[in-house]
């Protein structure tokens, strides 16, 4: 099955048999996603009309309606996510995937959403942003108590204000949050033509702190978390953000890890258009090439797609753009480990001398990994390895591309003359005079 057949709507929706009969006062039935490939937006079949989102390698939760009420169904339960093709983690989510599914609604719509908790302790959904009353927060003990194993709570209330919100637990927080419970939920404005775009698209940053073969994230991990993740998916495997060309964008990105991310596009300047406290007016949106989105907090920005390419779109501390990687290995720019590779070799003839001139080899070597991990570094382009992972996605632009069509489009061909090219006349002196080895090894004083 290749990209475009999965990104049809719904492929990967699995209507549980028990609960498919949506009874109208039995509990809705609770969607299931089996996949993480990137889902169609999904339309609205009834109530106000919106122009749905895109979750990055996720998808939105069905309602179903009940009188002039929304209802949808969460399932707190233990999935098996994969953060990548050949990389399994077993953590918490909800109705089968983490991140859980992305719940959209419109501005004056009533929301009932029953929460069913499958996990083996207690759990709550607070909705981060929301103007609600008190006893709907979500705050274990504070605003409820926390939702017993097995039982199933509801939350209701009427949404006041369009924006982009999250939700996730706010019992054992730090445990379930570690474990990879959270979403979005997106209140559409009740206004259809309030700062309408063609393409909207959601990336929630996460963290696990997963040892290279195994599959639960370490869950004490406060700093040095390994895995840096959009909706609990790392590169080469997060899905592009497939543009047309002149489309409106819009990009909401939430934070729910405990670091801040300044998220960079490139090719683009842009506009921050709304927090999670509400839209920015106009005269104070300020233009951007990277916004850093702060712990707990949500910030969208928009753009208008001109300019055509394949343009990369990452978390610019340089750490979160690599997967797995172990921060106690020791930095040999400029050692010459060729006497010492000899002497090791007679012992472990396999020993690969690594880092001497950077690190950028080790996107290229196949060196043998634990089952259930990826390459720190990995991802290939047209033109080699990218050297990435992680944080770390591409915008492709393109011209022709549907209005419904999210699939991958495949490299940008660069026109004749807009790609840089090699020098391939006289080289200034010091570069013929030195080898790469001796400039690697002068002090940085040496030179005068
Ligand atoms: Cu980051």
């Amino acid at each position: 099955m290749n990209r475009r057949q999965l990104l049809t709507a719904g492929a990967g929706l699995v209507a549980t048999g028990a609960m498919a009969k949506a009874q109208n006062i039995g509990l809705p039935e609770a969607a299931v996603m089996n996949t993480a490939a990137t889902q169609a937006p999904l339309r609205p079949h009834s109530g106000p009309d919106y122009n749905p989102v895109v979750t990055l390698n996720g998808w939105t939760l069905p309602y179903r309606m009940n009188g002039n009420v929304k209802e949808f169904h969460l399932v707190a339960e233990p999935v098996e996510r994969e953060l990548a093709d050949g990389m399994t983690a077993y953590l918490w989510g909800y109705n089968g995937q983490s991140t859980g599914p992305t719940i959209e609604a419109v501005e004056g719509d009533r929301v009932r959403i029953f929460v069913t908790n499958k996990l083996p302790e207690h759990t709550t959904v607070h909705w981060h942003g929301m103007i609600l009353p008190s006893g709907m927060d979500g705050v274990a003990g504070l605003s409820h108590p926390g939702i017993p194993p097995g039982k199933t709570f509801v939350y209701e209330f009427d949404l006041i204000k369009s924006g982009t919100f999250m939700y996730h637990p706010h019992g054992d927080e730090m445990v379930q949050m570690a474990m990879g419970m959270m979403g979005m939920f997106v209140v559409h404005p009740k206004d259809p033509t309030f700062m309408p775009v063609d393409r909207d698209f959601l990336i929630m940053l996460n963290a696990f702190d997963i040892d290279p073969g195994t599959y639960i994230p370490r869950v004490m991990t406060m700093n040095d978390f390994n895995l840096w993740t959009w909706n609990s998916r790392i590169f080469p495997d997060i899905d592009p953000l497939v543009v047309n060309q002149g489309d409106r964008v819009r990009v909401r990105v939430g934070n729910l890890t405990m670091t801040n991310h300044p998220i960079h596009m490139h090719g683009y300047d842009f506009k921050v258009t709304c927090t999670d406290g509400g839209w920015v007016p106009e005269a104070a949106q300020w233009p951007e090439v990277s916004i850093d989105i702060p712990v707990g907090a949500m910030r969208a920005y928009e753009f208008t797609a001109d300019h055509l390419g394949d343009w990369a779109i990452h978390c610019h501390k340089s750490h979160h753009t690599m997967n797995a990687m172990g921060h106690d290995v020791p930095t040999f720019i400029g050692v010459d480990k060729r006497q010492l590779t000899g002497m090791i070799r007679k012992h472990q003839p396999e020993y690969m001398p690594m880092g001497t001139a950077g690190m950028a080899d080790m996107a290229e070597m196949s060196m043998e990994l634990p089952d259930n991990t990826i390459p720190m570094m990995t991802g290939w382009g047209p033109y080699g390895p990218i050297e990435m992972g992680g944080m770390f996605s591409v915008v492709k632009v393109r011209n022709g591309i549907d209005a419904d069509d999210y699939s991958d489009p495949g490299w940008y061909d660069n026109p004749p003359g807009e790609q840089a090219y090699e020098w391939t006349g006289e080289l200034p002196e010091f570069a013929s005079k030195n080898s790469s080895q001796t400039l690697l090894t002068q002090k940085p004083n040496s030179k005068g």
